[in-house]
């Protein structure tokens, strides 16, 4: 097997980022299977056609069963909104097809759980897009902690902070309403927090939290894409519910027994995408903010008393993961990159026969908190995560 031939569903945001990891791949990482941009699918037939020949794609159809039933197709790339993920997902394992899925896995637990029976009794592979845990300061934090060079952990801190819609008159998109975007800015922002907390420190067993959805009505919209969206000039245009949150705040208990806390917000004015966390631990802490994403701050106790203090590690040259594949030391990569470095896992899990990490099980897992966080929202008290 040299290559695996790839249909996409949807072309956006995180269409292009896909497609262009696949893209790069071969230059970067040529020992690797490469993937074959054949199809991608959308709704939209002027706009799939577009992307299919910006992109690269040989060829684009709007219909995501007919991709699906094609003999052709290895592995479906689902990036559409998330209400889909669902019902692609059950007919793509059915079809004996390889399955890379964007966050958050589903609308709720229960449709990721039957989503991970499905790619399990089909026997296919199966990848979430938890991208930012494939950035070289992330896995340089990893280390350390694997290494117990941070000794203990006592806190994980977390926020991801935007402010893409604080515009009162910022349009209804799709992003905004449950039935397909699932939640607000707890799924779509949180999610990433919460892999990234199961991923660094462990398994949360309890949570409380709190939300709030600020605007409570928007200006439907007259166009959308997957952030941005148009309304109209024109005040008498109806309006609609926003039915998800705008913010979700959590507390949670570790298994290891770390403390640790999550904001995602959407209402941070000032914040166009901070994605930060900080770790504390008996023997030193590390500090992580995507926005100058190939550092990571580090402090460790045992230094001398006179240069004691968090230092700059530039996670760029030969000791740090991925290093090898990109530019001379020092010489900085970017947020692309982390898709490039997913999609090497994934093409690197078919070639060795293995599911890939992070899977539906991550994916499940992350829903899980996702809904003990909304449970203990309604019930305003403690919930313990193994009981959903
Ligand atoms: C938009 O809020 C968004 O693009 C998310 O959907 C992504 O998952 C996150 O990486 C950045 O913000």
């Amino acid at each position: 097997m040299e290559s695996i031939k790839v249909g996409m569903i949807g072309y956006k945001f995180m269409g292009k980022a896909h497609s262009h990891a696949y893209r790069d791949l071969p230059m970067f990482f040529p020992d690797h299977l490469r993937p074959e941009m054949k199809v991608i699918c959308g709704r939209n037939p002027e706009g799939v056609a577009q992307a299919a020949s910006q992109y690269g794609w040989e060829e684009y159809t709007t219909n995501w069963k007919d991709l699906i039933r094609r003999d052709d197709i290895d592995l479906i790339d689902i990036n559409a909104p998330s209400d889909v993920h669902k019902e692609i997902t059950l007919a793509a394992a059915q079809a004996g097809k390889h399955i890379f899925c964007e966050k958050p896995l589903a609308l709720t637990l229960q449709d990721s759980r039957h989503m991970l029976e499905a790619v399990e009794a089909a026997g296919v592979k199966h990848m979430v897009g938890f991208n930012y845990r494939f950035t070289p300061a992330v896995l340089l934090a990893k280390k350390l902690i694997a290494e117990g060079r941070l000794g203990d952990i006592y806190h994980f801190r977390a926020w991801f902070l935007q402010d893409w819609i604080v515009a009162p008159d910022f349009p209804l998109v799709w992003r905004l309403q449950k039935d397909i975007a699932g939640s607000g800015a707890h799924g779509d922002l949180g999610a990433h927090l919460i892999d990234m907390a199961h991923f660094l420190i462990g398994d949360i067993t309890e949570v409380i939290g709190m939300n709030e959805t600020f605007i409570k009505e928007r200006p439907l919209p007259t166009e959308m894409t997957g952030l941005s969206g148009r309304g109209s000039n024109d005040h008498t245009v109806p309006k609609g519910p926003v039915t998800v949150d705008d913010a979700t705040l959590f507390m949670a208990r570790f298994a290891n027994g770390a403390l640790g806390s999550f904001e995602a917000t959407r209402f941070a004015t000032g914040h166009r995408s901070t994605n930060s966390f900080e770790i504390n631990g008996s023997k030193g802490s590390v500090i992580f903010d995507f926005e100058r994403l190939n550092e990571l701050q580090v402090y460790f106790t045992d230094d001398q008393d006179d240069v004691q203090g968090f230092r700059r590690v530039l996670a760029t040259d030969g000791a740090h993961a991925y290093s090898d594949r990109w530019w001379p030391a020092g010489h900085t990569i970017g947020y692309e990159h982390t898709f490039i470095h997913e999609i090497a896992e994934l093409m690197e899990s078919l070639q060795e026969g293995r599911q890939p990490v992070p899977n539906f099980k991550d994916g499940v897992k992350c829903q899980q908190v996702l809904e003990a966080v909304d449970l203990s929202i309604a019930k305003r008290e403690w919930i313990q995560v193994s009981d959903l």
